[in-house]
This record gives C-alpha cells, sequence and structure tokens, in this order.
C-alpha cells in the first residue's frame, strides 16, 4: 500500500530514536520494567530512576532487543493513574534509554503520554487497548509513525474479567483483531508498522489463554509481526509449585518464548531475558538444523 501525507510522520523526537525492526526472520526479546508500585510480578522494585536505569542496562546486556516501559499496571483490578503521575513515572526513563541507545516502547494507553514518549524518544507504541481506550491514539501514531502494538482488548481491568466470553476464542479475537487494525488503517495508520498481540491474561481464562497459544497459526495468518506476551501471568501457576513468587514462572514463560519464536513470533515480552536469551538460542539452533 502506498504512503499518503496522512501516512508520513511529522513528529520527530530531538533525540536519534533507536530504530526496531518489523520483519526479520529473528523473534525479538521485548524486556518488561514495570515503574508501578503494583504490577503483580515486579511492581515497586523499579520505581527509583537509578535502579531502573540499572536494570534497564541489565536486560540489555542479556540480549533484549527493546526495553517495554509502562507506568501504569494493568492488571485484574488496578486503579488508573492519573496522567500525569504516568509521564512523572515512565519519561525520564524513556529519555536516559533513548539517549544510551537503547530501543523502548512505551507501554500506555494514553495518546499523551505516548506522544510525549515518541518526543523522549521512544521506538515503539504498545497500547494494551490497541487504540480503544483513548480517541486520540490514533493521531499519534500516525503523527510519529513509530511502530504500533495493538493488543486484543475488550475493557479496562475492572471490568475485563466479566468480559472473557467466547463462542470460539481464537475465531473471535482473530476477528476483533482484524476489525481493530482495518478501522486503523482506515484512519490513516499504515499498515507496514502495526504488530498484533492476542493479549494473553486479558479478558480471558486459562483456557481461553492456551488456545491462543496453540493456535497461534491463526493469529498469524493476518500478516502482520505477533507479539507475545505471556511471561509470568496467572494462567502458569498451574505448572509450577503452589504458592511460588510469580518468578518460579520464568522457566514455562521462556519454554512459550521458544515455541512462539519457532512459529516466527516478532518478539516475545518477558521478565527473564536470559533465561528466555537461552530459550530463543535453543529454537535458532532448532531452526538451523532444520535446514541443514
Ligand atoms: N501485558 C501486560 C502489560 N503490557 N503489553 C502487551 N502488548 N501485551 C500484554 O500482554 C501485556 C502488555 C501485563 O503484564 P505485566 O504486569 O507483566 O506487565
Amino acid at each position: 500500500m502506498k504512503s499518503t501525507d496522512a501516512r508520513r510522520p511529522r513528529i520527530r523526537s530531538s533525540i536519534a530514536t533507536p530504530s526496531v525492526p518489523l520483519t526479520g526472520d529473528r523473534t525479538l526479546i521485548m524486556g518488561i520494567l514495570n515503574v508501578t508500585p503494583d504490577s503483580f510480578s515486579d511492581g515497586g522494585r523499579w520505581q527509583k530512576l537509578d535502579a531502573a536505569l540499572e536494570h534497564a542496562a541489565q536486560l540489555t546486556a542479556q540480549g533484549a532487543d527493546l526495553i517495554d516501559i509502562g507506568g501504569e499496571s494493568t492488571r485484574p483490578g488496578a486503579e488508573r493513574v492519573s496522567v500525569a503521575e504516568e509521564q512523572r513515572r515512565v519519561l525520564p526513563l524513556v529519555r536516559e534509554l533513548a539517549r544510551g541507545g537503547i530501543a523502548v516502547s512505551v507501554d500506555t494507553m494514553n495518546a499523551s503520554t505516548a506522544l510525549a514518549a515518541a518526543h523522549a524518544g521512544a521506538s515503539v507504541i504498545n497500547d494494551v487497548s490497541g487504540g480503544l481506550a483513548d480517541a486520540d491514539m490514533t493521531r499519534v501514531v500516525i503523527e510519529t509513525g513509530l511502530p504500533f502494538v495493538v493488543m486484543h482488548w475488550r475493557g479496562h481491568s475492572a471490568e475485563m474479567a466479566a468480559r472473557a466470553r467466547y463462542a470460539n476464542v481464537v475465531a473471535d479475537v482473530r476477528r476483533e483483531l482484524e476489525y481493530r487494525v482495518a478501522e486503523l488503517i482506515v484512519r490513516g495508520v499504515d499498515p507496514a508498522k502495526i504488530i498484533v498481540d492476542p493479549g494473553i491474561g486479558f479478558s480471558k481464562n486459562a483456557e481461553h489463554n492456551w488456545a491462543l497459544l496453540g493456535h497461534y497459526t491463526d493469529l498469524a495468518s493476518l500478516g502482520l509481526p505477533v507479539l507475545v506476551a505471556a511471561s509470568r501471568k496467572g494462567f502458569l501457576a498451574p505448572l509450577v509449585a503452589e504458592g511460588a513468587a510469580p518468578d518460579a514462572r520464568d522457566a514455562p514463560s521462556a519454554v512459550i518464548a521458544a515455541i512462539a519464536a519457532s512459529q516466527g513470533a516478532w518478539a516475545v515480552r518477558v521478565h527473564d531475558v536470559a533465561e528466555t536469551r537461552s530459550a530463543l538460542d535453543v529454537a535458532d539452533a532448532w531452526r538451523r538444523g532444520a535446514r541443514s
């Protein structure tokens, strides 16, 4: 599809924005850095700028291709934070990392935060609502020209559990994502900048999550890069010791990352980058072995 004027990026960061490839045969690792007091697995740990920067540097050294920075928890039942507070949490970090040449995705449902993060040097906009929570997000995506993660979403934390009802979760999620993507394209978003994400755990129970992972190729058949974000999520709890801390789910998360990579996922969003790196190296070696 040809670019139109509406699709041409008009906003440039004063910082050289590190670029993130959307094509290629290597699955990228998106390392999670939540600067929130209440995220379910790492809440409260990275609120101080120095500690957050150090953690981001460590994730990068371990093999993260980009760092996903979020200032608002999206776990079920989480309270919304003000946009000002969200920006106070994320912008200094985005600015410092981009300045250091580290690619950042900003995990936000707020258009003004996405725009400010783009000015600060963010490389990707990751919106768990896929642009549904804030009507201005589409304009910001068009104006910044940044890659846009469109996650399957049916509502904010307070209402998402009640909306976990599907006739056929795989077909329904695929159709709803396809519709959302079509709407964004009609409004002027460059299709080459769209990434889709099934939204593991968002208005989905464990059975729904496993069906979506097991039918990964149905989602991939949309023809867009796919982000798989299952790391440490609640549906993995039955696979580890009862009552174990969320980081006990890192091994199952890494296995999911390797399977997703072997199916051609664009990226995996994970907490434990070192273990994921090793899992993806195995998937790569396996693929090379298949070609030899
Ligand atoms: N999950 C969380 C936050 N951001 N972004 C995308 N694209 N996909 C997700 O599934 C997703 C996300 C919640 O998990 P966390 O508390 O571990 O960050």
